[in-house]
């Protein structure tokens, strides 16, 4: 991390700082140290220089040339913003896996009482947070409790059984599990599978089902188990068989929660952009190429394509808070011989 050790920071390594100091899982870390270590930049410089090639022909046919652009010219420009669009868009598409290892996600544990919600919570945490009995309506109150999936950071949710209470204090409670509901990215239904399913549940399973949800049927480890009955119900939405006693399924669970935000695209390798301002920028980018890109073909007056082009470089140059667009012209001007 030279850019480190010579004691000064870019923009967007500044805000690696702060992402690395809010980052809750090492995925995060690591995304966050590359980013200082000015990867960011390094990957925004090649993208800069190709539209600096395409600016100066530009502005010397410009100077020189009466004419509408040569049709050959046009269509290099053309084929060349289109590569450069293509890079812009890949960097702002990683932006889905980059603000999932940022700010991750929430799931809410929901179900009948006593199917094992708070077991199943503990075992993902790997600790006796909440509390478990064999009294149905044992959790009053939501807890939530990050934890780490394939890198991805996971709020867990545990939530008061759903249930029609004369309790005041448990209705309370399922108050709060509704507004997880509402506030969830994903809810993974628990179901008692050494039971056969109620209207409770299959109720649960509809309201769920209007959200991302996977259902688990917990207790696997007892004889009486069978999760085939879920099938005629909910043969579209995912399950799983788990066991919060013995632990069994429990992979497969957290591969079925983060399944549908990841969406198989879960590389470790690449560089992603995890910062929504870099994103916002990116997506400007491409707006403008796209848009000079149209102008080209409409075969339209050289200086409204530049207008676009310098837009992008302004845009670029935000980013890493490096770039003005007077930088830019002089830049251009000392460092290409266009001619004159
Ligand atoms: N055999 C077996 N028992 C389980 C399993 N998971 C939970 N239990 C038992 O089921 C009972 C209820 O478990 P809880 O985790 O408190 O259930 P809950 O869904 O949180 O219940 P409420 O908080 O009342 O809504 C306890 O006696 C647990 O020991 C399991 O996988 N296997
Ligand atoms: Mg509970």
């Amino acid at each position: 991390m030279r850019a480190v050790a010579n004691g000064r920071l870019n923009l967007t390594q500044a805000e690696a700082v702060r992402d690395l100091i809010d980052a809750q899982t090492h995925a995060a870390v690591r995304q966050a140290a590359r980013q200082l270590g000015g990867e960011l930049s390094k990957r925004l410089q090649p993208i800069k220089d190709g539209l600096l090639e395409i600016i100066v022909p530009l502005e010397s046919s410009l100077e020189f040339v009466e004419d509408d652009l040569p049709e050959d010219i046009a269509r290099d420009i053309e084929k060349r913003l289109s590569t450069l669009s293509t890079k812009i868009d890949e960097m702002a598409d990683s932006f889905r896996r980059g603000r999932l290892l940022k700010d991750g996600l929430r799931v809410a544990l929901v179900g009948r009482p006593n199917v094992g919600k708070s077991s199943l919570f503990n075992k993902l945490l790997s600790s006796d947070r909440a509390i478990v009995t064999e009294i149905p309506g044992t959790t009053r109150d939501t807890i939530s409790e990050v934890i780490n999936m394939e890198g991805i950071p996971v709020l867990i949710t545990d939530t008061a059984g759903v249930r029609t209470s004369p309790d005041k204090i448990e209705q309370l409670g399922i108050e709060r599990t509704r507004r997880a509901i509402a506030d969830a990215d994903l809810i993974v239904v628990v179901l008692d599978g050494s039971q056969p399913l109620v209207d409770e549940d299959l109720e649960i399973i509809r309201e769920a089902s209007n959200n991302h949800c996977v259902l688990a049927f917990n207790k696997s480890d007892l004889e009486s188990f069978r999760s085939s009955n879920a099938q005629e119900v909910a043969d579209n939405l995912p399950l799983v068989s788990v066991s919060a006693r013995t632990g069994e399924g429990l992979d497969a669970l957290c591969s079925n929660i983060i399944k549908p935000f990841t969406a198989g695209y879960l590389d470790e390798s690449s560089f992603v952009i995890t910062n929504a301002r870099h994103y916002d920028l990116l997506r400007r980018t491409s707006e403008s190429l796209q848009a000079a890109q149209e102008l080209i073909q409409e075969n339209v007056s050289e200086e409204l394509i530049l207008a676009n082009l310098y837009e992008a470089l302004r845009f670029l140059g935000e980013i890493t808070g490096e770039t003005t667009p007077e930088d830019i012209l002089s830049q251009i001007f000392s460092t290409f011989c266009i001619g004159k």
